[in-house]
């Protein structure tokens, strides 16, 4: 996947794409990365991006033509097909099928913001699609750029490699993930749960699902709402309910 980013600050995606999971990816070159800076297409000596807006108010917007010019200049560097994606706070919300859906293609041209936000003409003229991170305020559209690559460069044949994690990853089960533990057994007065210890995998699989769906329904209740539990599961959500009494913290308690 080639994958151009359109930023007045293409400094901040450097690092980004030099380590971890994204950094391998583009090593591997599985995925190529350019930015591409609006300023250098500014058009006066001082490389102008910006200007007041029509009507009054506070705050600066991001002018046409060095982000048109800049945008043109990105479309050479992907694939035909490749869409210009804008992260603004009015796009729709990102979310995990959002990104299966961006790692399909063959590129995209993520186009980040910065001050108030662009001239409504250019997203008019040369944005294919708008995308959020959700509802609360960024500085820019850098951060939420480098989100959605982040997430989308996950779903590509052999950027994990070995940890196959993608699959089994909450939100492939439409769940959120059940508690984890490593070494100590306890610590602080903590135990692990007796049922990760005792090595009966299908207990210890009854109970992660036990745990996912209980912490679902608990604190993000409407990713249930549209999934139909099976039998098993529903036995094991309800069990889950159960157990969940005042002052039963169950396998977490302290041990004093
Ligand atoms: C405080 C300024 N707001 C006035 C009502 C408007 C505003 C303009 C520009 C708020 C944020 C921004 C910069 N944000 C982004 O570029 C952005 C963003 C975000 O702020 N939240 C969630 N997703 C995204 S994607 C891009």
């Amino acid at each position: 996947m080639d994958i151009a980013v359109v930023s007045l600050f293409p400094e901040m995606l450097v690092p980004f794409a030099e380590f971890g999971v994204v950094g391998r990816a583009v090593q591997r070159k599985l995925v190529r990365m350019e930015t591409v800076d609006p300023r250098r297409y500014a058009t006066d000596v001082h490389g102008t991006v910006d200007d007041r807006p029509y009507g009054g108010g506070p705050g600066m917007l991001l002018r046409v033509e060095p982000y048109a010019t800049a945008i043109a200049a990105a479309r050479t560097r992907v694939p035909d097909g490749s869409p210009v994606i804008f992260l603004t706070p009015q796009g729709q919300v990102f979310d995990q099928a959002v990104a299966r859906r961006l790692a399909a293609l063959p590129g995209m041209i993520l186009v980040a913001g910065r001050y108030e936000g662009f001239d409504e003409r250019l997203i008019e003229m040369a944005c294919d699609e708008e995308l959020s991170l959700g509802d609360f305020v960024l500085s820019g559209g850098e951060v939420a750029a480098m989100a959605v690559i982040d997430a989308t460069l996950r779903l590509l044949p052999g950027v994990l490699g070995d940890e196959q994690s993608a699959v089994e990853d909450s939100f492939s089960t439409g769940l959120l993930d059940h508690p984890h533990y490593t070494r100590p057994e306890v610590i602080h007065g903590r135990a692990v749960p007796d049922v990760l210890l005792a090595g009966d995998h299908e207990a210890i699989r009854r109970w992660r699902r036990k745990q996912a769906l209980g912490r679902t329904s608990l604190r993000r209740p409407e990713l249930l709402r549209g999934e139909n539990l099976g039998s098993e599961d529903r036995r094991l959500l309800d069990e889950f309910l159960e157990e969940r009494q005042p002052g039963n913290e169950d396998d977490n308690r302290p041990l004093h």
